[in-house]
């Protein structure tokens, strides 16, 4: 027999997973977010923490628990959203498991296993963030942050970060094909992969870095072509979406979600980091690419398209907004999976048509006060003209 407390922490996770979710009544016309996180640590089955049998546990403590659930890869297969979420245990190490959704927005269900990874290299310490990309090509990857410690340099948090990357076709057998090489670039995050061919080549949206933190002289968010996915190298990085002094991405950027693809251009989801006395503040931004050549900026709004709000700003890494994955339905609603503070993961909800009309028709950031008062008193003269008008 199972230990009584098995089934009251059953019921209570029962009780979670069955929840629905809400929108708030927070507006700005372009996202709407849902009031509860779509995935926590409290959503990992209890088979994957705890003993359950009487002999061996006979306490019923949690043997493997799990510490956040966070950045989590995004897509509809099947007829059901599903999240490739970065599971972090307690001991510190990630891991990715596929929870899986009827609606996109509660329900969310992890499968019995978590994703078994083909022990390919060695060295590697820790995977996470990993990226969903529906290739032209026939098949699903996976791109993600492959750790290892850098054994060059004594100091103990040296590091060394790559893009792994992985197969499928089916979200259950998953091939892991050689790590992904930069020429010019020593190190990678953030690193995601373009749905479509371009010049008939792989396309990689890339996050060049010196070190491990600090992406020094990387200038922002990358692209590069390769010919082969099995054995993918990067000669030449362009920057298209560049860190500049005193704006969201002043301390480093990187590439969100997969591109979307409208009838105006790609619109792209990336998170812009700057420094503060309190730490890195993570938010969200987006910026347009051209259909005819995904590297070519379009359109760059100003500022932030979400950053941590309310109860979102705390967390094990506080003040972060981080996003790796969004879904596009059918009749183009978008589903955005954002994580907060590295701790759990959120939904928020717009359309194609609001989304494309904030990338196109958002000022972009003027890069001084005095300019960014003109923009907005250019707007308040505007508005107070249509408010006497009127008002009669
Ligand atoms: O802790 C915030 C984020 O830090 C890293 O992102 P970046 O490489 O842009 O600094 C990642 O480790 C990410 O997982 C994490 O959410």
């Amino acid at each position: 027999m199972l230990n009584p407390q098995y089934y009251i922490e059953k019921a209570k996770q029962e009780r979670l997973l069955e929840r629905k979710n809400e929108k708030t009544d927070e507006y700005n016309g372009v996202f709407s977010r849902y009031r509860y996180p779509v995935l926590t640590r409290e959503h990992i089955p209890l088979t994957w923490r705890y003993d359950l049998d009487p002999e061996t546990n006979p306490n019923f403590e949690e043997r493997l628990g799990v510490n956040a659930v966070l950045n989590s890869g995004a897509i509809e297969f099947g007829g059901k959203y599903c999240l490739a979420a970065r599971i972090e245990g307690n001991d510190r190490k990630s891991f990715f498991g596929i929870a899986e959704s009827d609606n996109g927005i509660d329900g969310f269900r992890f499968r019995d296993y978590p994703i078994q990874l083909e022990d390919t290299c060695p060295e590697e310490t820790n995977v996470y963030d990993m990226r969903l990309t529906k290739h032209e090509d026939g098949w699903i990857y996976g791109v993600f942050c492959s750790e290892s410690k850098d054994r060059s340099d004594p100091d103990l948090s040296a590091a060394v970060a790559a893009a792994g990357i992985v197969r499928t076709k089916d979200l259950v057998n998953w091939e892991r094909l050689p790590n992904l090489v930069t020429k010019h670039s020593p190190q990678q995050r953030n690193v995601v992969l373009h749905p479509e061919f371009v010049d008939g080549r792989y396309a990689f949206y890339t996050r060049p870095m010196d070190s491990f933190i600090d992406t020094g002289s990387g200038g922002g968010i990358g692209f590069g072509l390769c010919d082969d996915i099995t054995h993918a190298v990067i000669d030449e990085e362009k920057i298209l979406s560049r860190r500049r002094y005193h704006q969201i991405t002043e301390a480093k950027n990187g590439e969100c979600t997969v591109p979307i693809r409208t009838e105006k251009g790609w619109i792209h989801i990336a998170h812009g980091v700057r420094n503060t006395a309190a730490g890195l503040r993570y938010v969200i931004y987006a910026y347009a690419t051209a259909l005819d050549d995904p590297s070519r900026v379009i359109a760059e709004p100003g500022g932030l398209l979400m950053g941590p709000r309310g109860g979102e700003r705390v967390g094990d890494v506080s003040n972060v907004l981080f996003s790796n994955g969004a879904i596009v339905k059918k009749d183009g609603t978008v589903l955005l999976y954002y994580a907060s503070s590295d701790t759990r993961v959120h939904v928020a909800e717009t359309t194609l048509g609001r989304l494309t009309d904030y990338v196109f028709h958002t000022p972009s950031d003027p890069g001084r006060s005095v300019l960014c008062v003109q923009q907005r008193c250019g707007m308040i003269r505007h508005n107070l003209e249509i408010l006497k008008r009127e008002e009669g």
